[in-house]
């Protein structure tokens, strides 16, 4: 019977096969999937087929001289599919998710690197299209069109790979279509097409999540955020209460540049100097997803994880929130963003109108010219020095915000701007790295020097926090070499994605800093800030708690679920030990951490979809 099949449906067989051969060798080349046991191999291997079969299977339904075209044209569409997810992780090392295609204006970045990470395998994807092609046309007879038998047998097989394939992930990882906030794992598990079926359907959820909500809703996250709110030491507490909040947002910085030498000089020699001053916090990691600046923004203004998908800048725009920024307004506070860059970009000036920012500086309020700019605008150390003046305008107090863009993506910079010597590793991108990040240091000293020239220093907390990181897994060979390590684990990625975050508060962390090593991140910003300037933060819906608070747990939680506590890490299904980074015997250690890591996105999650904030005062 089955050489029945293969002989009555040729065209149909050859395009399941080929299409499945594309996918797991896209799988294996163009992606850099962790694989650690054979059962995940073995998903890798048959999680095509719970898609291709029945879609594929459509062609059976048609007539028969329209089931080539189906297939022809749903092979192309696919072998377009695997090659945007290679571009795109080649870039992001993420997938496509649907909000980020909308957000194609600002994919900027990728555009300039589109040749580099052109692969000759996708040559090699057409290869089997030609075939089918000559085949069609080899073949005089269409194939007899499939008995009703054939059909529902053949639909019954389908069937049994999907449940398979879903069988196999729930056994790799319970829940995992639940709580699904590590990307690279459905696409282990389901699929990649699936994946993109399954984004679709939490996409629609995510919409219809706002119409079905009301204030009951709110119970269970005001619940939590009452259990998890830390009281504020009271050493601590008010300690700048008054001043004025000078953040400047380090575009792309992470916390593996911090004390480091280039042939023996300091990557950051201000940075280096001023933490000594300061309340540095080492263990302070970023949390931001597809969203990036946008992001890390969010996070800060709200004390809420951002979206998983695509930037909540963008997509959730006509959302409430109560921000610092409202917050703070309530005491007085006048806020004010700067950013030399188009007002548009992550859609920031609609943004910034309903987080209640009072004024936001664009790149029209500066004085722009070739010399004073790279290929993302004026430089840090002008865009700084110009912000600073156009400060002592601002009402006071004053929280303002800096966004410097010297040290993006791709890292390029003048040679007279070029204080230390590249870095010398198997990537341009790091190599290049070390000495914006080293330009980005010096525009912060002259930042600081002006402020203080413009009597905006002594009565003021500056605050410096890193957004995401700036090189990606995609160069982790070249950022072994930088670490003097053999290989770059899982657990060295999580600990990468620690990011400068530093408090100076003039008269009092020069006489007292500290270093904090206790775990935390972005969403803590919100909390620890406050409670210095003197407001407490209890009953505010937020997910982060004060850094500086005793009764806190330490704890984060990067937006793909992966967490840090003092004791552990937890990524990639895998709990390490944070102190020694080796993989631990008892893997339950984690378990309860993971519980709350899942508790607390889901409910930052049904926050941010249902809108809530509108139910609460
Ligand atoms: C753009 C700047 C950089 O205005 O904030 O954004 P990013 O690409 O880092 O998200
Ligand atoms: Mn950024």
């Amino acid at each position: 019977m089955k050489g029945t099949f293969f002989h009555n449906q040729r065209f149909l067989c050859f395009s399941i096969v080929f299409m499945w051969i594309k996918t797991y060798a896209i799988y294996k080349l163009g992606f850099d999937l962790q694989i650690d046991s054979l059962l995940e191999e073995l998903m890798l291997l048959i999680n095509p087929f719970s898609f291709i079969l029945p879609l594929f299977g459509i062609g059976l339904l048609l007539k028969e001289n329209k089931q080539r075209a189906f297939l022809l044209i749903a092979n192309l569409v696919l072998t377009v599919i695997l090659i945007s997810n290679t571009i795109f992780y080649g870039f992001y090392i993420d997938f496509i998710t649907i909000p980020v295609l909308f957000q194609a204006s600002n994919m900027s970045d990728m555009g300039s690197s589109v040749k580099e990470l052109f692969n000759p395998l996708f040559i090699a994807l057409f290869a089997d299209l030609v075939f089918l092609l000559l085949l069609a046309r080899k073949e005089k007879h269409p194939q007899t069109k499939a008995a009703p038998r054939t059909i529902k047998r053949y639909y019954a097989a389908s069937c049994g790979m999907i449940l398979c394939t879903l069988a196999l992930a729930e056994v790799q990882q319970p829940k995992l279509l639940a709580h699904s906030f590590d990307r690279e794992m459905l696409v282990k598990s389901i699929g990649l097409f699936q994946f993109h079926i399954y984004d679709t359907i939490s996409q629609t959820v995510n919409i219809s999540a706002k119409a079905f909500a009301d204030e009951d809703s709110m119970t269970a996250v005001k619940n939590y955020a009452e259990a998890d709110y830390s009281k504020p030491d009271q050493s601590k507490f008010g300690l700048a209460k008054g001043r004025n909040v000078i953040f400047v947002t380090l575009e792309s910085t992470q916390s593996f540049v911090l004390n480091e030498k280039v042939n023996g000089k300091e990557i950051t020699p201000f940075m280096n100097d001023f933490i000594k001053k300061s309340y540095y916090f080492d263990h302070f990691y970023q949390q931001t997803e597809q969203g990036k600046t946008s992001d890390s923004e969010f996070i800060v203004a709200n004390s809420l994880y951002p979206s998983l998908s695509g930037a909540v800048f963008f997509t959730k725009s006509d959302h409430q929130f109560h921000t610092m920024y409202k917050s703070l307004k309530q005491h007085d506070y006048y806020s004010a963003v700067f950013h030399a860059n188009h007002k548009t970009f992550w859609n920031r000036d609609v943004m910034y109108d309903s987080f209640g920012i009072d004024r936001f500086f664009d790149v029209d309020d500066f004085h722009v010219t070739p010399g004073t700019s790279t290929s993302w605008g004026l430089k840090d150390k002008e865009f700084l020095e110009q912000s600073a003046g156009k400060l002592k305008s601002l009402p006071q107090p004053f929280y303002s915000s800096f966004i410097t863009l010297t040290n993006h993506f791709p890292f390029e910079i003048d040679e007279k701007d070029q204080l230390i010597d590249e870095f010398d590793s198997s990537s341009s991108l790091l190599n290049r790295y070390v000495t914006t990040v080293r330009y980005e240091d010096e525009a912060l000293k002259h930042f600081i020097k002006k402020l203080k020239d413009e009597g905006l220093y002594e009565n003021s907390m500056i605050v410096f926090m890193g957004d995401h990181y700036g090189i990606s897994e995609a160069h982790n060979e070249a950022m072994a070499e930088f670490l003097g390590k053999n290989e770059i684990t899982p657990y060295d990625n999580v600990q990468l994605q620690r990011v400068p975050f530093i408090i100076h508060i003039p008269g009092i962390t020069d006489q007292k800093p500290e270093i904090i090593s206790d775990a935390g991140g972005q969403v803590d910003v919100k909390p620890t800030l406050m409670h210095l300037l003197g407001v407490d933060t209890k009953g505010d819906i937020q997910f982060g708690n004060d850094l500086l608070s005793g009764g806190r747990t330490p704890f984060a939680v990067l937006r793909n679920g992966s967490f840090i506590t003092n004791d552990f890490v937890y990524t990639k299904n895998t709990c390490y030990s944070q102190k020694t980074g080796k993989v631990l015997e008892d893997q339950d250690a984690c378990l309860p951490y993971k519980e709350k890591a899942n508790e607390e996105l889901s409910l930052s999650d049904k926050v941010l979809n249902g809108d809530l904030l509108r139910f609460s005062e």
